[in-house]
């Protein structure tokens, strides 16, 4: 038989390397599009990659979302049957000191992926990287009729790749979904997501090597899963029948200070020794508290997370202390 072929954009990002690796289990042969950068920025896919002259399923491409003709000529090339949208600057913060490169990166640059699906194959399934950020200030709990309300350049970014993926569905049949995914982490998180922050803190505050922490709002609430569940949730949307969206969280919400709890007490430490508050960590506008229902996804790809909150939090430092 053969086998499926899959193009991710964002394929050096937490998720798009656990979707490679998720992807390669099931036997996909699987295309990821890179940007040229002065340093590495392959850590997360390095253990994928083998010289293309040797066997593989795993081939990498230079592309950007900013480029119309580089998502052209990969898509042309490659002839997936399915392509994920992960690229993304996805740094709420940085998007308030960016606004225009966010927008242009994760609203048109959705837009190109789906302009070039339109006109070179409108046969390919398309799933888009779409966030509970674009939920913003409507209230908790949050599902896939809940109105949008970012907050943000970067959740207002997203609102437009949501409303462009779901008008080319209606517009030109193509088979493209939005996973509306809640926060989603693993070892594999950027150094500068609040999870990651504080994991990498608490090892070096353990080891002597870091003296304080540097937060800003530890009041916002988030419905915090693991990156490894989330990225199965993607894979399903693209299997079913018919193209829709679903909201991807556990259910649960917990605050940035209880974060700091649990990660604290796996080293024996008391948070409130080691964190300060840093203004410049806090945004123009916040979002306060976010929780998903996600029962259609339970419903319809019976999809279920299966890591817990405390859990998470012990393999994210467990995984810190390897390093
Ligand atoms: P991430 O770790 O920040 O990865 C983002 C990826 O996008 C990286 O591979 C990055 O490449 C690539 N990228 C950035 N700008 C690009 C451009 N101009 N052209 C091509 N590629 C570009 O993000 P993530 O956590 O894996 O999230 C994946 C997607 O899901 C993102 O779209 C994010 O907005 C969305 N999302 C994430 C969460 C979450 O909690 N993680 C929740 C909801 C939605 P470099 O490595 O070169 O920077
Ligand atoms: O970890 P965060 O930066 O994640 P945020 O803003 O919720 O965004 C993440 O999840 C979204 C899904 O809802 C994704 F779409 C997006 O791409 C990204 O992956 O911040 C979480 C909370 C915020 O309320 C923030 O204000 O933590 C608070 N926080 C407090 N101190 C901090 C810090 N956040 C960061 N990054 N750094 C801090 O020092």
């Amino acid at each position: 038989m053969q086998s499926h072929r899959a193009l991710i954009f964002g394929v050096t990002g937490q998720d798009g390397s656990y979707l490679s690796d998720f992807l390669l289990s099931k036997n996909y042969e699987v295309h990821g599009v890179i940007r040229r950068s002065s340093s590495f920025n392959t850590g997360r896919i390095d253990g994928l990659y083998k010289d293309p002259h040797e066997e593989t399923k795993f081939f990498l491409h230079f592309g950007d979302l900013s480029d119309s003709s580089s998502i052209r000529n990969v898509i042309a090339k490659v002839k997936p049957d399915e392509i994920y949208n992960l690229a993304a600057q996805s740094h709420v913060r940085v998007s308030f000191d960016i606004p225009e490169y966010t927008c242009d990166v994760n609203a048109l640059g959705t837009l190109r992926i789906l302009e070039a699906i339109k006109d070179i194959n409108p046969k390919i399934r398309f799933y888009q990287a779409s966030s509970s950020e674009m939920f913003g200030k409507s209230p908790a709990p949050q599902n896939e009729n809940t109105p949008f309300y970012p907050r943000s350049p970067y959740g207002a970014s997203k609102v437009f790749a949501y409303w462009i993926t779901k008008n080319y569905r209606e517009a030109y049949e193509i088979f493209a979904c939005n996973g509306i995914l809640f926060n989603h982490e693993s070892p594999r998180r950027g150094s500068t997501f609040v999870t990651k922050k504080i994991i990498e803190a608490v090892i070096k505050i353990k080891q002597g090597k870091q003296k304080y922490l540097y937060l800003g709002n530890l009041d916002a609430k988030r419905d915090w899963g693991s990156a490894k569940d989330y990225v199965e949730a993607m894979w399903l949307m693209l299997q079913q029948d018919m193209a829709d969206d679903y909201v991807i969280a556990t259910g649960e919400n917990h605050s940035v200070k209880e974060f700091l709890d649990e990660a604290f007490k796996l080293a024996n430490l008391d948070w409130k020794e080691y964190v300060k508050i840093d203004k410049r960590y806090f945004r123009p506008a916040e979002v306060d508290m976010l929780c998903g229902d996600s029962t259609k996804a339970l419903d319809k790809l019976s999809w279920k997370p299966k890591t817990g909150f405390k859990q998470l939090i012990k393999e994210m430092y467990e995984a810190g202390r390897k390093n």
